[in-house]
This record gives C-alpha cells, structure tokens and sequence, in this order.
C-alpha cells in the first residue's frame, strides 16, 4: 500500500490542516512500510494565486518544520518539495489531454478561489486539480489522505487515471485510482468565528483560525470567543455548528467518539466546556511548536531533507512519466 499527500506552503498551517492531514500522514507513516508514505510540499500549487516570492521559501521551510515536529520522519516516509521533482509538471500537461474542461470548470475550490482572486484569475488556478492529480498519480498511490474539501479533487483523479488508462493503457493499466481517506470525525474542521465555513488559511477569519504556531495564550483567546449559540447544552444538532465544531476537535484530541463528550460534559455551560477545549487544543499543539523551534532554525538542515527526499520522490515518479509518455507516444520509442 503506497500513501501520497501534498500541503501547500501557503499562510500557516492551521488547526484544520492539522487535524484534517497532517495528523494522517503521521498515522500514515506507521500504517505503511518504511519509503510508501509520500508527502510533498507542493509549492506549485501556491503560484496559482497572488503570492510573494521570499514568503514562499520561508513558509515552504516553516512547513516543512512543522511536518517533521508533528511526527513525519524523513528516514521512514519520503518528504520532499513539488518543484525539485520536474516529472509532475511534465506530467500535468501530459494528463490534461485526458482531462474535461468542463470537470475542471466544475470544481468548487477553483469557483470559491476564482471569486476571490482581485487581479488575476490565472490558467494556474484552472488546470490546479490536474497538477493535483499529476501528484499523486505519478507515484501510482493508492491511498490520499485528506480534508474533506479535496473530496472531488481525488474523484478527478480518479476519473483522470480512469480515461487515460482506457485511451491508453486498456490492456494493462498504467495508473492507479487513488482512494481518499478522510476521516470520519476532523475531515472539516470548521472556523471558530465563522462555523458555518471552514477553517482556512485564506478564506476564514483570523480569529477564528488557530494556527499550529500560536502561542498559548492567543490559542485559549480564541478558543475561549468561539461562536456558539444561546443554547447552553453541550451536544451537536442544527443551530448548534459552533459547539458542534468543538465537541470535533475534542473528540480528535482525546481520541473518543464524539457522543463521550457530549456525555461528559453533561450539565457543564459552555464556559466550562470551551476551557476544556483550550485546554486539549493548547496541550495537543504546544510539543508540536517546541520541536518546530529548535528544527526551523537550521534551513540548511531542511534543505538537505528536502533534498534527499527529492531524490527518492524522482526515482518512483520518473519510471511512471516515462510510461505514461511511451503509452502516448511522445518521444522516441523506448527500448
Ligand atoms: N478546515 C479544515 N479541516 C480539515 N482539513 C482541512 N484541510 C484544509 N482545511 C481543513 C486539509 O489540509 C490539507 C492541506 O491543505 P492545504 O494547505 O494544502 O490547502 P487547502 O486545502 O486549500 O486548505 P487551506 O489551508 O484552507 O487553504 P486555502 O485557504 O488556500 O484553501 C488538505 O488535505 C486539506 O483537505
């Protein structure tokens, strides 16, 4: 079983992204042998809306930082920048040949992005799920773990891998079609401020966003000034999607089912309840931001992780490429 995931280096990473992804490429890692868990940064990704250069390294390296305080090992999975491995751009392009214009224009993170964009709505932003897909399928994964947002981004995927495969391959397959793996309980973590939409680095509110690297106390302040509702019972239900939302949270951090929350905080207000859930966020976050302290620090450390990583991304990427561009029949026949 192969696993493949990739993060933009955009903003900080947040709560959401933690619990939604980053926390399944740690599980991902023990799940799979040592090497079968791949994770990119994808900093291709990020060109497709308005960004700074310089800010790009610097959050490439930050995310990087955070990927290895929260648990990923680069001696067990394979760790690397989207834009050292050439072989997924090569690949984007080959496979929006068997990509519908009209699946692309159907996407709702390039319709919520695109209504967002004040300058430019780039070609970038349109053709993202093909780099997306391009990703993931030049490492023939079988398995994508992600938020509950990139839902219909692995159903292209799969419809990509699915047409070239019949145009192309139909006697042998090529490709795999990846399945996604969002969890059940976290896959939409939603934001505080807001509950209604979900915790993003560029859509939310920024009080409603607790950042992996907040310090304690901005993460108890916005905890603690969570929208909920005038109720005072602490279960899920409609009109309920604040306190919803943390009862989630909770349930992740302590690793219970939701329903034994809302059982133990049976007869508590909600005061009591946000504290707990401070508390839990605080505790869950704080060994993550000591590591990432002592490991940001040392960019020429990174890099040579990133480097290396790269290396063993290439050597699983380029054999793919080099199928799918004889199966086109680009180039010379191979020998
Ligand atoms: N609110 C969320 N709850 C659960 N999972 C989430 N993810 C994102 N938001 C939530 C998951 O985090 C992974 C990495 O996301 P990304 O940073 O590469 O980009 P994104 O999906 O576009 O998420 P953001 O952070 O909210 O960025 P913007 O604002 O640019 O959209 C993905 O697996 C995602 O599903």
């Amino acid at each position: 079983m192969r696993i493949f995931s990739g993060i933009q280096p955009t903003g900080r990473k947040h709560l959401g992204n933690y619990i939604g992804a980053i926390r399944q490429y740690v599980a991902g890692q023990e799940r799979a042998a040592d090497g079968e868990s791949i994770y990119c940064i994808v900093d291709l990704h990020a060109l497709s809306v308005a960004y700074d250069p310089a800010e790009l390294r610097e959050r490439l390296y930050d995310t990087t930082a955070i990927l290895i305080a929260a648990g990923l090992d680069p001696g067990r999975c394979v760790l690397f920048r989207q834009s050292d491995v050439r072989e997924h751009t090569e690949l984007t392009w080959l496979l929006s040949a068997v990509t519908a214009h009209g699946d692309l224009n159907r996407m709702t993170q390039f319709k919520d992005k695109s209504a967002k964009q004040r300058e430019l709505v780039s070609a970038a932003l349109f053709l993202y799920p093909v780099l997306q897909a391009a990703d993931v399928l030049a490492y023939k994964a079988d398995e994508v773990p992600v938020g509950d947002d990139q839902r219909q981004h692995v159903e292209l995927m799969r419809e990509i891998a699915r047409r070239f495969n019949e145009r192309f391959a139909p006697d042998t397959p090529i490709l795999v079609e990846p399945e996604h793996r969002i969890p059940e309980i976290g896959g939409r973590v939603m934001d505080l401020q807001d509950p209604t939409m979900k915790m993003s680095t560029t859509g939310g509110t920024g009080q409603g966003t607790v950042l992996v690297l907040d310090p304690e106390d901005v993460v108890r302040k916005k905890v603690m000034s969570a929208v909920t509702d005038s109720g005072s019972e602490v279960v899920r239900g409609t009109g309920k999607e604040g306190i919803g939302n943390l009862i989630e949270v909770l349930s992740v951090i302590r690793e219970v089912e939701p329903e034994a929350i809302e059982h133990e905080f049976e007869g508590f207000g909600y005061g009591d309840f946000k504290r707990a859930v401070a508390d839990g966020v605080v505790d869950y976050l704080a060994p993550v931001r000591e590591r990432y302290d002592q490991l940001r620090a040392d960019e020429d450390e990174l890099e040579a992780i990133l480097a290396g990583g790269a290396e063993k991304a290439r050597a699983i990427a380029a054999p793919t490429v080099a199928e799918v561009r004889d199966a086109m029949g680009v180039g010379p026949p191979r020998g």
